[in-house]
């Protein structure tokens, strides 16, 4: 049962390569906040919502010579975010929680701007549509090499077999293309993120996650 809340909440977004261990570290901190007493909503882009959800499998999934092309996918995974924003997340820090979100709009600009290549003004613009001005007020970017991140998706793979995603069977160029564009957006905005080498233990990582919250939260 939450006892705290913090005035406006506090809103946590996780960001990062493929299979850099966000969903495993929203769960670890989810535990550490839940005990201190925290109201957590844990939730994840695109999704959140149960629109977002649909979208989600579309955006992963949907396959067929037709394709998605990068325009609509941008839009979809803006379309998501703004129901989440609205219905979800605001609404849990205007009562004082605390929310931990498995990627936000950085992944947009990182994936459809510099790895897409669609233009970054506009991404700009359509964050400040589908946002509203509530940025995380913490953004851990989590990195990974691609190598280690492919090899810890197959072995997931391996262990629960699903249908193919869109997204994770792009190119390596790709991928090193996003791990770049994170770390430079990263760099172009210190106050916000912190970055955390993702190749650790789980457990090396979790403990400088929590290192960096308590220093954020003063
Ligand atoms: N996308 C986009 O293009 N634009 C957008 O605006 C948004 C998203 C919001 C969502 O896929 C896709 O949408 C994503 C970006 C794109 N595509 N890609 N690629 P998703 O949500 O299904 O997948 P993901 O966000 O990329 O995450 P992931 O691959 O599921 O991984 P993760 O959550 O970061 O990691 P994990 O599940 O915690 O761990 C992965 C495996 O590694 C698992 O077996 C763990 O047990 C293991 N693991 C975790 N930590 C460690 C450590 N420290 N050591 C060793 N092994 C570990």
């Amino acid at each position: 049962m939450a006892s705290q809340t913090i005035r406006g909440g506090f809103f946590i977004s996780f960001e990062g390569p493929e299979g850099a261990g966000k969903t495993t570290q929203i769960g670890l901190l989810e535990d550490v906040l839940c005990r201190r007493g925290l109201a957590v909503k844990v939730t994840r882009e695109p999704g959140g919502t149960r629109l977002g959800e649909r979208l989600r499998e579309l955006l992963k999934h949907f396959d067929g010579p037709e394709g998605v092309v990068p325009e609509a996918e941008l839009l979809m995974f803006a379309a998501s975010r703004a129901q989440h924003m609205r219905l979800a997340i605001l609404p849990h820090l205007a009562a004082g929680g605390v929310v931990l979100c498995d990627r936000f709009a950085d992944s947009t600009t990182v994936y459809q701007g510099v790895a897409r290549g669609l233009d970054r003004g506009f991404i700009e613009a359509l964050h400040r549509f589908s946002i509203g001005g509530r940025w995380p007020d913490l953004t851990f970017l989590l990195d990974l090499d691609v190598d280690t991140g492919f090899a810890r998706a197959r072995r997931r793979q391996l262990a629960a077999p699903g249908p193919a995603d869109r997204i994770e069977a792009e190119s390596r160029a790709f991928h090193e293309a996003v791990r770049q564009g994170f770390l430079e957006l990263a760099q172009s905005e210190p106050q916000r993120f912190r970055v955390i080498d993702a190749a650790a233990p789980a457990e090396v990582v979790h403990a400088r996650i929590l290192e960096g919250l308590d220093r954020a939260l003063g």
